[in-house]
């Protein structure tokens, strides 16, 4: 959206008197522009009388306030979005005609929201689950809408399902609890009778459903679409974002102790990211299936429980997307947003995924509810860049005002405008994709087969995401009250890998079925029974898929990542200023948590602001944490049962962590027998992730530690200490 000057009277601006000076909108007024006079004191009959019906400022302020709220999205409700571009690396011509995706010198504006699915408005960001990540391209043709998710896949083949599975996955109707959460009988109940689900399920009981930020995620269009270039030529798409800092996420220990400490937590970081000049980028993926070649996989290129591995159809990365700008208001811009998988430009097409089918009938569908009317095109953050032409007329909040007394095509009293458009012109012109077939309710027998996949997802995990995910099971299974359920699902997941099966009922305490349950759902022939699948000859996927890991993902740097300096008055001025000024220059934020809040003094006299307290903070919240030496400001700390709970804390989830000097004693604390340099000469490293140094140290120990921070996380002390 093309942007006006943000307004500059935030929270930080104290002068109110310049302001006041310099504004020419001070004055308050009611909502037909007429200044109000008290806004203190209703209108009442003498100072101890009754309210009188008269006092129009009154009604009208409280009349507007009882208004405020507008139904949430009935999914994907939590969110957070933000402004910037998209720009394409080279012309992609030869495979499309769409306008934004020719010429690498042109910006296209675009606004995302991410999301959770399940929660309300007012829930936690850290809940597992899928997150949607939906982009609005305000291209020159028009507006163009990609609403995927951060996995490629989804739970069901078929729209026709989608309300059973909200209705399965949110609070159970009659206590309206778990907010949230997955982890609970009517989830589960659904899910064990729909095996099309298992492959979503691996992604979601993966550390990919808690990520470490917005900004640290990848996307995926989900669907299989069309490009269709200027020859009127289509091939099958599957759209990526990968983000350029790397594929990151939390533990889930740590996801649930965030979602106490800070619930925003992930809306802060993006917002903060900005609005810091840290720009989150995402490269735009391609993979791209001839039409001739669309049989030739193991699965049906229009299934949406399935991906294309890279390594059959690599990914090619052919755009950039920057977000650079902050909503100025949360509700107008973020909350009545509205986006569409039908809002395509010419040179992008469906496909048809009956998933994808049906959701073109629901966002139109929600957003008259939502947005009360069918004019929620004209809020500003939908309103095209485009012109907008047409014979649609009036309904509730109507915006424009229409000339003319034509609203009807063909007439000649408006001189025949507005006109419909040739192809050449840019007039969109669907696909004209062969059909003569029946009408019928029925799969391809190519869908299914639901564990394949399921497993080259398991199959393609490293060590640790393994074991994170036989825990995110039994967290989840651990929860249910009806054993059966349990069972159900155990049974699939022996469908998946018998070892997962057999890990995750270990920790359950229960033993594996030795048969694969029947499945009530038995309109679903998806059980994975050989009667009913026959499986299609086509290019087998892979044994593994490295593209499934994020253990391969980007390790580079630190930007952007927040550091815990943890210091009390005294704290030495050395450690403390080369550690700061190494972080800063590497673009990570270092922040300082102390005992109390104010100004410290270091032991040298350097003045040091302190960020959090103790009290106002906690390692969650961090991904590394340094303790500085300092005999003054170690004692203090070590006074201080929070910061040695800091410490732990940051142990238990991975984090890197360095001390120097006395600050070792409180690492001591922390972590018993991990307090000291192996022996002279080896002054960094005792254990992975942990840099340790002597007094003077401190520049071995900086660059260690920015090193070791790069790793994101050092799995090796969890898989020792926490086997699952
Ligand atoms: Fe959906 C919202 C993504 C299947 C019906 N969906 C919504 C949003 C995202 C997705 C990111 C939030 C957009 C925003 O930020 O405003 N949905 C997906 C993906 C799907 C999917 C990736 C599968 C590939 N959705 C899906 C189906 C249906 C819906 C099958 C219904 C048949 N989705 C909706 C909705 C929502 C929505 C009810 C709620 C709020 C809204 O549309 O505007 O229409």
């Amino acid at each position: 959206m093309p942007k006006k000057k943000r307004d500059e009277s935030s929270a930080k601006d104290t002068d109110l008197r310049a302001f006041r000076e310099n504004d020419e909108s001070q004055y308050l007024t009611t909502n037909q522009g007429l200044r109000v006079n008290d806004d203190q004191n209703s209108l009442t009959a003498g100072e101890r009388g009754p309210s009188l019906l008269e006092d129009f400022h009154l009604r009208e302020k409280i009349t507007h306030f009882d208004h405020e709220r507008i139904p949430e999205r009935v999914v994907h409700a939590r969110g957070s979005a933000a402004h910037g571009y998209f720009q394409v690396y080279k012309s992609l011509a030869p495979l499309t005609k769409a306008a934004f995706l020719q010429d690498p010198t042109v910006k296209t504006p675009v606004f995302v929201r991410f999301s959770t699915v399940v929660g309300s408005r007012g829930s936690s960001d850290l809940a597992r689950d899928a997150r949607g990540f939906a982009v609005k391209f305000y291209t020159q043709e028009g507006n163009y809408d990609l609403v995927g998710n951060n996995m490629p896949v989804f739970f069901i083949q078929d729209a026709l399902k989608f309300p059973d599975l909200v209705h399965a996955v949110k609070p159970e109707p009659h206590h309206e609890m778990p907010q949230a959460a997955a982890a609970h009988d009517t989830f589960w109940d659904f899910i064990s009778m729909m095996p099309e689900s298992i492959h979503m399920i691996m992604w979601v009981m993966s550390d990919r459903a808690i990520p470490r930020s917005y900004r640290m995620m990848e996307g995926f269009g989900v669907h299989t679409f069309r490009l269709v270039n200027d020859k009127g030529q289509a091939r099958f798409v599957k759209f990526h974002w990968k983000p350029l800092l790397g594929l990151h996420s939390v533990v889930w220990d740590e996801a649930q102790k965030i979602s106490g400490k800070d619930p925003d937590f992930h809306r802060r970081d993006l917002w903060d990211a900005i609005e810091n000049g840290a720009y989150p980028e995402w490269e735009f993926g391609i993979q791209v299936v001839e039409e001739k070649d669309e049989r030739k996989f193991d699965f049906d290129l229009l299934d949406p429980t399935k991906l294309i591995p890279e390594e059959l159809v690599p990914v090619q990365r052919v755009g950039k997307m920057t977000l650079n700008r902050n909503p100025d208001n949360f509700f107008s811009e973020t909350e009545q947003v509205a986006f569409h998988p039908g809002h395509l430009v010419s040179g992008i097409d469906f496909s048809n995924d009956p998933l994808l089918q049906g959701r073109l009938f629901s966002y139109t569908d929600t957003q008259l509810i939502r947005l009360g009317g069918p004019n929620s095109h004209e809020i500003p953050i939908n309103r095209p860049v485009a012109p907008v032409h047409n014979n649609q007329r009036d309904g509730h909040m109507r915006q424009t005002i229409n000339n003319g007394r034509t609203s009807y095509q063909p007439n000649s009293l408006g001189g025949g405008c507005p006109m419909q458009a040739k192809a050449d012109l840019g007039g969109f012109v669907s696909y004209a994709e062969k059909m003569g077939t029946e009408k019928v309710r029925q799969r391809s027998q190519r869908f299914f087969d639901h564990f394949s996949q399921a497993t080259l997802f398991w199959l393609s995990q490293s060590e640790p995401e393994q074991a994170h995910i036989v825990k995110a099971f039994r967290f989840e299974l651990g929860k249910l009250e009806v054993p059966a359920i349990r069972e159900r699902m155990i049974g699939m997941l022996t469908r998946v890998d018998p070892s997962l099966a057999k890990r995750v009922a270990q920790g359950l305490g229960v033993s594996v079925p030795t048969k694969f349950p029947t499945l009530l759902n038995e309109s679903v022939p998806a059980d994975g029974n050989p009667a009913r699948y026959q499986p299609t000859v086509g290019t087998k996927a892979p044994g593994r898929s490295a593209a499934l890991t994020m253990a391969n993902t980007v390790k580079k740097g630190i930007k952007t990542r927040k550091v815990a300096i943890l210091a009390g008055d005294g704290v030495d001025d050395a450690d403390f200023n080369s550690m700061k000024k190494a972080l800063t220059e590497a673009g990570a934020q270092a922040k300082v948590v102390a005992p109390r809040l104010g100004m410290l003094t270091g032991a040298k006299g350097t003045q040091i602001h302190i960020d959090f307290s103790f009290l106002t903070s906690s390692s969650v919240l961090f991904d590394a944490v340094y303790i500085p030496g300092g005999e003054k400001s170690v004692h203090a700390l070590q006074m201080e049962e929070d910061a040695i709970e800091f410490v732990k804390e940051a142990y238990k989830h991975c984090k890197t962590i360095a001390s120097t000097g006395a600050g070792n004693r409180l690492l001591g604390k922390a972590c018993p027998g991990r307090d000291g340099p192996d022996h002279e000469g080896d002054r960094t490293a005792t254990d992975e992730g942990l840099i340790i140094g002597c007094e003077g140290d401190s520049n071995l120990v900086v660059a260690a530690f920015i090193k070791a921070m790069a790793q994101h996380r050092h799995w090796a002390r969890e898989l020792k200490a926490q086997p699952a």
